[in-house]
């Protein structure tokens, strides 16, 4: 019997290797409205990248999972920190993991209620998304922030329902990083 060679990702880098990829790039100009400063964002190279995600190829069957890497780019649009959009999950009920594996940044976290949580990522850190709870990355550090994550396949997105954003918006303030509730974004 031959063994197999299953796919890798390197944990220094968050790079995924060996493995059918799929591969997404998410710019400033696929960005409208996410950020709170929208004229900020539009003095900025509209193909400028955010973040990166690489996904395996595998099967979005009911019961099997998706893996993930998430490389999210150190810069500001005005204040604010480089953020993912961010979503619930389409399937309302499904949870994720996250691991954090390089640079420093925070994951928000917002329930359907409106309930909205920070939790610091840095190399090692295990997140637990529950179901009905909105996610979405955010580098507050000068390194590339590259997370891990699991998913189940037929949880699908949903990024309408926040489309006027989080209560919670993370800004560079005096070279330090303040987190604020705002209403509706
Ligand atoms: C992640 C995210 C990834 C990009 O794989 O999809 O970090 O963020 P947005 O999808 O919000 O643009 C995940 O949470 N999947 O479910
Ligand atoms: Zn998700």
């Amino acid at each position: 019997l031959s063994f197999i060679q299953p796919p890798q990702v390197a944990w220094a880098s968050g790079a995924l290797a060996d493995g059918p990829l799929l591969r997404k790039s998410t710019r400033i100009q696929d960005l409208t409205h996410v950020f709170a400063d929208e004229n900020a964002r539009q003095q900025l190279a509209g193909e400028q990248v955010v973040y990166d995600v690489e996904m395996l190829d595998t099967s979005p069957a009911d019961g099997e999972l998706y893996t993930g890497v998430t490389h999210l780019y150190p810069g500001r649009v005005g204040c604010e920190y480089f953020m993912t959009r961010g979503h619930f999950h389409a399937r309302r009920e499904q949870g994720e993991v996250y691991f954090g594996l390089r640079g420093t940044g925070l994951l928000l976290l917002q329930t359907e209620q409106g309930d909205a949580r920070l939790e610091k990522v840095f190399a090692g850190s295990v997140h637990i998304i529950p179901g009905f709870t909105a996610h979405r990355l955010i580098n507050t550090g000068e390194e590339v922030l590259s997370a891990l994550a699991v998913w189940p396949g037929i949880a699908g997105h949903d990024y309408a329902a926040l489309a006027r954003g989080f209560r919670i918006r993370v800004f560079e303030e005096n070279k330090r990083v303040q987190a604020k509730e705002v209403q509706n974004g």
